[in-house]
């Protein structure tokens, strides 16, 4: 077949079309050509179409079209040989205002011959970029202290509270700023919780407070939230409420309290 124009085949598609139509309307039966006229005119169909007409210009129309699609797949294939990417990890820093980076994957097949079938030798290709921490999952952002804090609802003693904050590579909370006071008191409300483990131990009634991070918060210049007559000789620091109100309180550090973690 020498050259033809696009207008050419255009016009000799809608002709065939019409003469077929016509035809098999005259014809007793007039389902066959509604029949193909509903499918999808790909190019198998064409060729079906092709057959049923009896015209090797359809025919030839429908087999360069299925060439066409099997091209184009295969184009398809060679272009992107691989899977859909897996969603983004978690970013690897776990605070807001650093960076870190995060990471996807995706297999692909390396046998170029025939990528469609994505059987054979496989690889896995990694992306990663530079993302910026957010909390780890399960931590809230709380953007007046910057950090990232959780609430453990179970009920521990003070030195395995001390150790759930750690293994989560943080520390009980230290409420040595107002803001972090106000993060703390509004967790408790905000999960009907009475009293928390946080940050600071002493050895005894009369030594110093000690704190894991930061500071001691009076020295720091937080307001005293101690509860008139507290300390009063326990060694290890929780909140508590009190008549609506949360206050600092010394407590036995054998009992057992909810605890909030701090995040770096
Ligand atoms: C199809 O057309 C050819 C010539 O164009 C003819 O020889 C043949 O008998 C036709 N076949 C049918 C099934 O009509
Ligand atoms: C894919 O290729 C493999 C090996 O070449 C062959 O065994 C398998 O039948 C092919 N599968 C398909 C769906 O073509
Ligand atoms: C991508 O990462 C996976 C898992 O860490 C590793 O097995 C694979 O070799 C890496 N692929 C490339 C191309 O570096
Ligand atoms: C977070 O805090 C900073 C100041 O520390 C402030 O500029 C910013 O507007 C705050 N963002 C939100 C969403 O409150
Ligand atoms: C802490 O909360 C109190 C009471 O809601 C408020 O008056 C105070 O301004 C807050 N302080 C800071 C530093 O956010
Ligand atoms: C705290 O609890 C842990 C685990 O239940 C226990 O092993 C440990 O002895 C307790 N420590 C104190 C000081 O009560
Ligand atoms: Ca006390």
């Amino acid at each position: 077949m020498g050259r033809v124009t696009l207008f050419e085949v255009m016009f000799g598609i809608v002709f065939m079309l019409s003469t077929f139509w016509s035809n098999s309307a005259n014809a007793t039966d007039t389902g066959s050509g509604l029949a193909i006229a509903e499918e999808q005119l790909g190019g198998e169909s064409l060729i079906r179409m092709g057959e049923k007409m009896n015209s090797t210009l359809i025919k030839l129309l429908g087999k360069s079209f299925v060439n066409f699609e099997l091209e184009i797949n295969e184009k398809i294939c060679k272009i992107d040989p691989c899977d859909q990417w897996s969603p983004w990890n978690e970013c690897s820093a776990n605070m807001k205002n650093t960076f870190g980076f995060r990471s996807r994957s995706r297999v692909c097949w390396l046998e170029k011959r025939d990528t469609c079938n994505r059987t054979g030798e496989q690889t896995v290709e990694n992306d990663s970029h530079l993302c910026e921490g957010s909390c780890r999952s399960s931590y809230t952002f709380y953007n007046s202290t910057k950090s990232c804090f959780k609430l453990f609802a179970e009920t521990l003693n003070q030195s395995a509270a001390a150790q759930v904050c750690t293994q989560e590579g943080g520390h009980l909370l230290n409420t040595d700023t107002e803001e972090k006071w106000n993060a703390s008191v509004s967790i408790l409300l905000s999960n009907n919780v009475v009293a928390v483990w946080i940050d600071g131990t002493r050895t005894s009634g009369s030594a110093k407070w000690v704190f894991q991070n930061g500071k001691d918060p009076e020295a720091n210049g937080v307001m005293s939230k101690w509860q008139s007559g507290e300390p009063n000789g326990d060694s290890c620091r929780v909140i508590h409420l009190s008549s609506s109100k949360f206050y600092w309180y010394d407590s036995v550090c054998s009992s057992g309290y909810k605890l909030i973690c701090e995040v770096k």
